[in-house]
């Protein structure tokens, strides 16, 4: 698979900080489309608003500094109303922002994005017999019945005894996963560390067994395959949970299509290949975080609630988002 982005799928952009970042739009798209840059602080005419929707036939040229800290970040369509479906159809991927932190990281562990540094994008969808892509949401969005991973249906990694750094980033409509790595003969999931999450590089590794991700949402992890011998066959997998433990009563019943939230499944098989000399360890510090402001001025309240008239949707402050 190598680096799957790469071969199949959307392109990976990857930037370092402080850079001045420049891309045009051209939409061939018979609708309006934007391109939003999840994570990344813009200037919000640069950000694919709704409001800056981009005709068919034309280009928007998008242009602004990176000054967020090194992290996974991506990129999506962010039109009024078809935002879902865009990304679905395939319009999205990863913006990797690089800083001192993260060189100093990928120095220390030997990684090199790609090969050893892996962007894993993670959709599920469901095709039809034709191998079409079937797309039928509800208020809650939509479930496909398989997971690909950087489009790549039943991936599968060839690895080697080393560590690894997954940069995972949930692409789905809808779907929750809970993720954790599992061998076939151990009775509980492969310790890993988290060193990274939304908002960049944590200060420290955390060790995890399983963490969940949301859509939008990424996470950086590093997980070590030193003491695997070679045709071991492990799985990135989702472990099974109840989704939202039904909460909302009736009106969440309808939210799985496909596949029910929360079932078990394999995502991408590692497989091991023979032993190899690496001798690194993961750094106890990996970044410096801007410290929290100790006196916040302002309070703002948000009230979150589930109106059901004519039809169900979110409200905040009692308000939906409205284009005019
Ligand atoms: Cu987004």
């Amino acid at each position: 698979m190598g680096l799957p982005g790469r071969r199949r799928g959307q392109p990976i952009i990857s930037v370092p900080r402080g850079f001045a970042f420049q891309a045009d739009l051209t939409n061939r798209l018979g609708e309006v489309t934007t391109t939003h840059w999840h994570g990344l602080q813009v200037d919000w005419r640069m950000d694919g608003h709704p409001q800056r929707a981009v005709p068919p036939g034309t280009t928007y040229r998008y242009r602004f500094p990176i000054t967020d800290r090194a992290g996974t970040y991506w990129y999506h369509p962010h039109p009024h109303g078809n935002t879902a479906r865009q990304v679905y159809q395939g319009l999205a991927s990863f913006l990797l922002v690089d800083d001192e932190d993260d060189r100093a990281l990928r120095e220390a562990l030997d990684l090199t994005l790609g090969e050893t540094d892996i962007p894993l994008l993670l959709q599920d969808k469901t095709f039809d017999t034709d191998g079409q892509l079937v797309y039928e949401p509800d208020w809650m969005g939509y479930q496909g019945d398989t997971v690909l991973v950087n489009l790549t249906p039943n991936p599968v990694l060839d690895v080697a005894s080393r560590i690894y750094r997954f940069r995972l980033l949930n692409g789905s409509n809808a779907r929750l996963y809970r993720l954790s790595f599992v061998a076939p003969t151990a009775h509980e999931p492969m310790p890993f560390h988290l060193i990274g999450t939304d908002g960049g590089l944590l200060d420290r590794p955390q060790r995890a067994r399983e963490l969940f991700l949301s859509p939008g949402e990424r996470a950086d992890v590093l997980l070590d395959l030193r003491h695997q011998s070679a045709g071991d066959v492990l799985a990135l997998t989702n472990l099974p949970f109840d989704p939202m433990h039904h909460e909302g009563g009736p009106a969440m019943e309808h939210m799985s299509h496909g596949m029910p939230g929360g079932q078990p499944l394999p995502i991408l098989k590692l497989r091991a290949g023979g032993q190899i000399r690496y001798e690194r360890a993961v750094p106890a510090t990996l970044s410096r975080l801007p410290p929290l402001p100790q006196d916040p001025r302002l309070t703002r309240p948000f009230v979150l609630s589930l109106a059901n008239d004519p039809a169900p949707r979110w409200l905040i402050n009692g308000v939906t988002y409205a284009l005019e």
